[in-house]
């Protein structure tokens, strides 16, 4: 997702460029950032957005369409965990909690698609009613969220669910389709009868896109770094970072150690040139830092995919091979990866955070622990040297945490009438 580092001549003055339009400005009509969004062709984001509670209204729980179609739910042990029509789940485990806030780094998100709108992370500085200071009768924005003022004073203007670093533009829309799938993977709205279910459902997703496939001279790793800050700012407690490169950089570090003081786990993919880490580092993914988790891939037999990187410094492996999630433009289709495997690493550390009785209390390291601890063994004799630990496994992370009462009632038959209802048209 990164390969561009070597351009950052281009870059920067493609970001002069883009500063000095930006301190021009284009009159008064529009805000310069509604005028961009505009420009860019993003569609609007609902205002139900806005209002927290609009989702959380009792609503007929359904199935979701495509869960059995979602191997890697299987692999993790999802169903083991929750029992999906009813979400939660099983004794003793509590479900995704809206108080978590995972931030995706990535190329944004469709926030209109019907599985991810409900699991936004809304900015409460830059939502709700705004009243002008001068009184006018122009039709005019009156709602902080696009009112073009920074009425949380944190740099950024109407930035409600995140942001653009790309375009540097409010609205982070995905224009790619990467992270749309990877916020799926993580937090695809459950039993609405539309499409899957992510890992944890009802934990927000705070987008912020860094990439940008046609924003060609853009500086991927500038606008990482920028994104690392926005999430350790605005209260993220986990960072999903699906990209890398083989070049370590100060302030990407420096950014991921900051993180680390504010204790944020970060879940960085491993890389996927098939090759061993521990003989040419992968970053963000290898720096020596404890509140990062590096994911490889495996396929449904829990080999690793060829394509994956490994190596000791890779703690776990997850499923990447051909994942099913949510595209933009309210559609679904398959992608595989080390990003992909990263996700679901995300979407189990989001519930383990959900295990803890106030988010506040949550810790990096117990996390960690939990998901390392909590492995399954991969089957290859070799497989000492693929990963440190092992397989992703939602349970085992679950009993690690304490929280988790072993039990095996009744997983298969939920899982049954999904299998019936489900076949494949
Ligand atoms: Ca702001
Ligand atoms: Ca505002």
């Amino acid at each position: 997702m990164r390969e561009n580092r070597a351009e950052k001549q281009w870059n920067l003055f493609v970001i002069g460029l883009a500063l000095s339009v930006h301190l021009t400005g284009f009159g008064k009509e529009l805000t310069l950032s509604e005028r961009r969004v505009k420009q860019l062709n993003y569609p609007p984001i609902s205002e139900e957005t806005f209002s927290s509670e609009s989702w959380s209204g009792p609503r007929p729980t359904q199935l979701d369409p495509l869960i059995s179609q979602d191997w890697g739910l299987t692999s993790i042990g999802f169903f083991d965990a929750f029992t999906p029509l009813v979400q939660p789940m099983k004794a003793g485990v509590s479900s995704c909690s809206k108080d978590v806030v995972v931030a995706v780094v990535d190329t944004g998100i469709d926030y209109t698609h019907p599985e991810l709108r409900e699991n936004l992370w809304v900015n409460a500085g830059e939502s709700g009613p705004w009243t002008p200071p001068v009184a006018t009768n122009e039709v005019i924005c009156r709602d902080k969220s696009c009112n073009g003022v920074d009425d949380d004073g944190n740099g950024f203007i109407d930035d409600v669910i995140g942001w653009d670093f790309v375009n540097d533009v409010p609205l982070p829309f995905d224009t790619h389709g990467h992270g749309s799938h990877i916020s799926g993977i993580i937090a695809a709205s459950a039993a609405n009868g539309v499409g899957l279910s992510g890992v944890c459902p009802r934990v927000r997703i705070m987008a912020l896109k860094y990439y940008d496939s046609s924003g060609a001279g853009f500086n991927n790793l500038q606008n990482t770094v920028k994104a690392f800050h926005y999430a350790n700012k605005m209260g993220a407690k986990i960072i999903n970072y699906s990209g890398g490169g083989s070049e370590a950089a100060a302030a990407e570090r420096m950014a991921l150690e900051d993180s680390r003081s504010k204790g944020i786990l970060v879940v960085a993919a491993a890389g996927n040139d098939g090759r061993s880490n521990d003989l040419l580092p992968y970053y963000p993914a290898s720096y020596p830092l404890d509140n990062i988790i590096s994911v490889a891939s495996i396929n449904r037999q829990d080999q690793l995919l060829p394509s994956s990187n490994f190596g000791k410094i890779v703690q776990v492996a997850a499923p990447g091979l051909s994942i099913l999630s949510t595209l933009p433009g309210s559609r679904y289709g398959m992608m595989s990866g080390t990003s992909q495997a990263t996700a679901f690493v995300t979407g189990a550390a989001a519930l383990l955070a959900s295990q803890f009785a106030q988010i506040k209390d949550f810790d990096y390291r117990s996390v960690k622990t939990w998901l390392t601890q909590g492995t399954r063994p991969m089957p290859e004799a070799s497989s000492k040297s693929l990963v440190a630990y092992g397989i992703l496994s939602v349970p085992g992370a679950l009993k690690q945490s304490k929280s988790w009462t072993a039990q095996k009632t009744a997983p298969s038959i939920a899982l049954e009438v999904i299998k019936k209802k489900n076949r494949i048209r």
